[in-house]
């Protein structure tokens, strides 16, 4: 029996969500976008309602929602809200998502609690991506160096959400240089650890009230015990972690177009030419009529992916679908949006163009829109589609607790 009504638990996060960006993100969203700030105060009000760790266990303090099904409910709506806030939050939880899944339980105690403090916000980073190695990820050329009871980690990463405003980051580094994949391992490090220093902010076209940094590490100590998995877990525990978080960045997606939707649909029904509603004209609802279809087939898409990673079923596929699916429809709807208001969407007086700069990087972070179809093309030429259990396709590394 197929259902497509929310559960209770689920509604209640939604409308949670919702009435936090309506009222608390979108009044300042033009202005965190024009000064191109961090809103920590959001983030403060985020922490107390319970939606900076709404994702995470119970047992540590956070909200105990544990699937990405409700994930995607709640991006859907903060992304809704604005963008860079959204990306904010999300940055965190894709620093929880590899220490839930691969951490030892003292990891778990150790981490997992500090971004569930409602009174302090505590940010997470998950630095993968270096300047020769963004596609080609398992390319890295971060060093660790193992020393008695420690690592010591040198190296460079670039485009990191959070860089150098995080307290906590999960850092991926080789252990062994020239054997790709099969050589990196993943590394809880703190903020404060001296050798790690980050670049200025980046300045970008859109999510402007995200922080995105290079770090830079000199000879970075970091415990043994802060090691996710073995050795040459790494790699797969990034995939793994991406696996899951492409659904929710899908639902991102679909949040920023639907925002965009919403506006223009409204436009064209007030704004009249020729004596009549624009949205009276076929050349306009037939762009609205689109617009609105592909919002809807992009959130079943993603939809899917989550419902599949929460059964515990193969989902690398389908999460890269929805998130191809998912960032184009975001891209085209908010470039239509921007059509459908002419003169006025194209003004930063109306919010449309914000939402047309924030959706392109949906088509570049947590893996490109190519990236998405290599993966797509990789899985349909090995038979995906058949959905063995998750754990069977990808041995679960070291921890079985799935966020
Ligand atoms: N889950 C678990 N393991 C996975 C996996 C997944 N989803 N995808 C790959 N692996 C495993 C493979 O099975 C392989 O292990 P075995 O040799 O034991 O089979 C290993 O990881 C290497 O995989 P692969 O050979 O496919 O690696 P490639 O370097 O060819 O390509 C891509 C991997 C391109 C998919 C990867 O580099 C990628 O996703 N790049 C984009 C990175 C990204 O999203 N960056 C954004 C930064 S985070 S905001």
């Amino acid at each position: 029996m197929i259902g497509f009504a929310l559960s209770d638990e689920h509604r209640a996060l939604r409308s949670l969500a919702h009435r936090f960006a309506l009222e608390v993100i979108r009044p300042g969203a033009p202005r965190f976008d024009e000064e191109e700030t961090v809103p920590w105060e959001v983030l403060r009000q985020a922490a107390e309602v319970g939606l900076t760790a709404y994702a995470l266990p119970e047992a540590y303090g956070g909200g105990g929602v544990a699937d990405v099904f409700g994930r995607c409910v709640v991006d859907e709506e903060l992304y809704w809200g604005c963008a860079g806030v959204a990306t904010v939050l999300g940055g965190t939880l894709l620093a929880a998502t590899p220490i839930l899944l691969s951490g030892t339980p003292e990891q778990k105690e150790r981490y997992i609690p500090r971004f569930c403090d409602p009174r302090a916000v505590r940010l997470g980073a998950f630095a993968l991506t270096e300047p020769a190695a963004g596609s080609d990820a398992s390319a890295l050329t971060t060093t660790a160096r193992r020393d008695g009871a420690e690592y010591v980690l040198n190296g460079s990463k670039c485009f990191i959400t959070n860089g150098g405003i995080a307290d906590t980051y999960v850092l991926f580094a080789t252990v062994a240089p020239g054997r790709g994949a099969d050589g990196i391992a993943a590394f809880i490090v703190d903020g404060d650890r001296a050798g790690l220093t980050a670049g200025r902010g980046e300045r970008k076209l859109g999510i402007r009230a995200s922080h995105t940094a290079s770090l830079y590490l000199e000879d970075v100590r970091v415990p043994a015990a802060n090691r996710l998995g073995g050795e040459a877990d790494g790699f797969r525990i990034a995939m793994r972690t991406l696996d899951r978080t492409r659904a929710q960045i899908a639902a991102g997606a679909v949040g920023i177009a639907r925002a965009a939707f919403e506006f223009a649909c409204q436009y064209a029904g007030e704004r009249r030419q020729f004596g009549r509603p624009i949205g009276q004209f076929q050349a306009i609802g037939t762009l609205l009529a689109d617009m609105a279809t592909s919002i809807e087939a992009a959130r079943l898409l993603a939809w899917r992916a989550a419902w599949l990673a929460d059964q515990g079923l193969s989902h690398t596929t389908e999460s890269s679908m929805a998130k191809a699916f998912a960032a184009d429809v975001a891209m085209r709807v908010t470039t239509d949006a921007v059509q459908v208001l002419g003169g006025y969407g194209y003004s930063r007086e109306y919010p449309v163009e914000k939402w047309m700069r924030d959706a392109k990087i949906m088509q570049i972070y947590e893996g490109t829109a190519q990236i998405q179809r290599l993966v797509i093309a990789r899985g349909l030429l090995a038979g995906a589609g058949a959905h063995a259990p998750a754990a069977a396709k990808h041995a679960a590394i070291a921890g079985p607790e799935a966020p």
